[in-house]
């Protein structure tokens, strides 16, 4: 049997790239487990730590993350669903895999070599300000691996940007393996479950991935949206000035993208969604895109504010999600202290 692990930050309400990029996998790995499998989501709030939060935000947008993820049809009987930071074993074997884990590994993380790069100094280019840093940035891809080895996950499913990080947890896991070995290993090596989507783009600078943290709001749709807000976000993302309608990534990443958005919303191939508005301009194809879009959101929309009022529910799932991820890792971190003396 297979254990998927896979989890999201809370720093805001999921857009378009995160569904397409994850959710809706998360969602057809539930409704096609066999017997035995075993489903479990995270909401990864000490991940959110890594990049200043506004308390307030925070804990409303780990409230939200939680109803969005019920909403997109995660179902709590099927699939474990739950807060990271309520189950201190994450933190726990962290510690003790940061223990075991050499620098020059984290340094040569795409992540912090990009977080390094944005901080050089800007006087000096070739001098980087690491003050500006925080130690959880460098660490967090071991925090990830902690996150998934807790479990004993088997099936990683995350976009490709996350490939390092799953290679860094397979790293750490036969490590540990190899370093305490007294009965047989202690963790599977995970594999990664490509998504098979594409990366949706920023509608406001199609050159940049759409991001929950952008600072323009309407460089993404989220999956709560208000049906005028999609159309109005959509009718104002960036395209080109070329007639007529063609897919090339390249030369129109702007045109490509909504493309993209809309094939991904039909399950269509690109494509055949380009031939389909070859004729046309970018007013139908942004006219079909929000068609497209608000076909996907409705359902999802309308539960999630339903859900917005079921606080206890709500609370409930938390709690019961927490307590069943806890049991699981709690028997993991049993064998791990065991093996490495803390005993
Ligand atoms: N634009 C995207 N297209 C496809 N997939 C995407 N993902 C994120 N953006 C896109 C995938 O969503 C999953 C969860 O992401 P996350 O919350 O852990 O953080 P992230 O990857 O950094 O995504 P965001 O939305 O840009 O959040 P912030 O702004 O907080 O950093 C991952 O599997 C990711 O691949």
């Amino acid at each position: 049997p297979r254990v998927v692990f896979s989890g999201i930050q809370p720093t805001g309400i999921p857009h378009l790239g995160n569904f397409f990029g994850a959710l809706l996998n998360w969602v057809k790995l539930q409704n096609d487990a066999r017997p035995g499998d075993r489903l479990i989501f995270s909401i990864v709030g000490w991940h959110a730590l890594t990049l200043p939060q506004d308390p307030r935000a925070l804990s409303t947008a780990r409230r939200d993350m939680l109803a969005v993820l019920l909403a997109i049809g995660l179902d709590p009987k099927r699939s474990i669903i739950f807060h990271q930071d309520s189950n201190p074993n994450h933190t726990e074997l962290a510690w003790i895999l940061n223990c075991l884990t050499p620098m020059g590994k984290l340094r040569r993380m795409t992540t912090w070599k990009s977080r390094l790069a944005a901080s050089r100094n800007a006087n000096d280019e070739s001098e980087v300000d690491e003050s500006l840093l925080n130690a959880g940035l460098f660490t967090y891809p071991v925090l990830q691996a902690a996150d998934i080895l807790a479990y004993k996950a088997t099936h990683v499913p995350v976009g490709e940007d996350q490939e390092q990080h799953l290679e860094l947890s397979r790293d750490l896991a036969d490590i540990f393996n190899r370093s305490f070995h007294a009965d047989g290993p202690t963790f599977p090596l995970p594999q990664h479950v490509i998504t098979p989507s594409r990366r949706v783009l920023s509608l406001k600078d199609p050159s940049s991935k759409m991001s929950k943290s952008a600072p323009d709001a309407n460089s993404r749709i989220l999956l709560t949206d208000s049906t005028s807000t999609v159309k109005k976000k959509i009718r104002s993302a960036v395209t080109d000035s070329i007639t007529g309608i063609t897919y090339d990534p390249q030369t129109r990443p702007g045109t490509a993208n909504l493309i993209t958005i809309l094939a991904a919303c039909t399950g269509e191939d690109t494509l055949a969604v380009a031939a389909r508005y070859a004729d046309k301009g970018h007013g139908a194809l942004k006219a079909g895109v929000a068609d497209a879009v608000e076909e996907v959101l409705k359902g999802p929309r309308a539960e999630f504010e339903r859900l917005k009022g079921e606080r206890g529910y709500l609370d409930m799932v938390a709690r019961e999600g927490t307590e069943r991820a806890r049991e699981i890792s709690e028997e993991t971190l049993r064998g791990v202290r065991a093996r490495v003396g803390l005993v």
